[in-house]
């Protein structure tokens, strides 16, 4: 096991604030208490098979999405780190699973997961089925997988590969996964688009939280820190 994790039994008083310390804080203060737990984010380990994941009792919060979505850009803002997690405009960047240990004063308590993008057409038939297993296996089998966030370009909507995913998630998300979509790169739509971008995809995402993101201007970062915390702290 990593070494950042060999101490992880919770010391009290270095713990961050509980939900319901956190939930009396005003709404910017929740943004900018949740910012700071976020850029606490530390690179804990890389695995190409899900096998060589090592396995937490820490919850775990997985970004998932078509390839070049956003993904890594999304975690680089949250964690307000320029290249913690690598970004491209080459598709299909990421090809490990990646995760990055959370928590004040070296007290990891949670784990962020930034998984490849699937449906890049340049990828082999082979890869890209053995990582549509790889990925539906994660969903399914990661214990302490507590949120998923899925990243997905508006101007393309949500594709057969995303709904394929919500279905392999529902059965966990009605045991009470939390899950968030993306609506990512919105600096690209105008209002218009944007409102109507939000209302198809509040349709498909059958209930579950939809906003709209822009890594460029910062739009949704906060509101999105916040209920990250808010999940990785009940
Ligand atoms: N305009 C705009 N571009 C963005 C935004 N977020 C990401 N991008 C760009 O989109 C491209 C892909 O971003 P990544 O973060 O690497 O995407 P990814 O989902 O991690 O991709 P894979 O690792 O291939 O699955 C990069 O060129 C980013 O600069 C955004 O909010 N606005
Ligand atoms: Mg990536």
């Amino acid at each position: 096991m990593p070494e950042v994790l060999a101490n992880s039994a919770p010391d009290p008083e270095k713990a961050g604030l509980s939900k319901e310390a956190f939930a009396l804080l005003s709404p910017a203060d929740r943004a900018k208490y949740a910012m700071g737990w976020l850029h606490t984010a530390r690179f804990l380990t890389t695995a190409a098979q899900l096998h060589h994941l090592p396995a937490y009792d820490l919850p775990e919060i997985a970004f998932v999405g078509r390839s070049n979505a956003g993904k890594s850009t999304c975690i680089n803002v949250l964690t307000q780190q320029k290249r913690l997690a690598y970004a491209s405009k080459t598709p299909g960047r990421t090809q490990h699973i990646n995760l990055f240990a959370l928590g004040r004063q070296g007290q990891t308590d949670a784990v962020l997961a930034d998984l490849p993008g699937y449906g890049y057409a340049a990828v082999p038939k082979q890869d890209k089925i053995r990582w549509q297993q790889v990925m539906a296996n994660y969903l399914l089998t990661r214990d302490n997988l507590r949120a998923v966030v899925l990243m997905c370009d508006p101007r393309h909507g949500l594709t057969e590969l995303d709904d394929i995913l919500l279905e392999v998630l529902r059965p966990r998300v009605e045991e009470g996964l939390k899950f968030l979509v993306l609506l990512t790169k919105a600096d690209k739509l105008n209002r218009t688009e944007g409102a109507k971008a939000l209302s198809i995809a509040k349709l498909q995402a059958g209930g579950g939280e939809v906003k709209l993101f822009s890594a460029l201007k910062k739009q949704g970062v906060d509101e999105v820190a916040s209920l990250l915390y808010e999940w990785m702290h009940t």
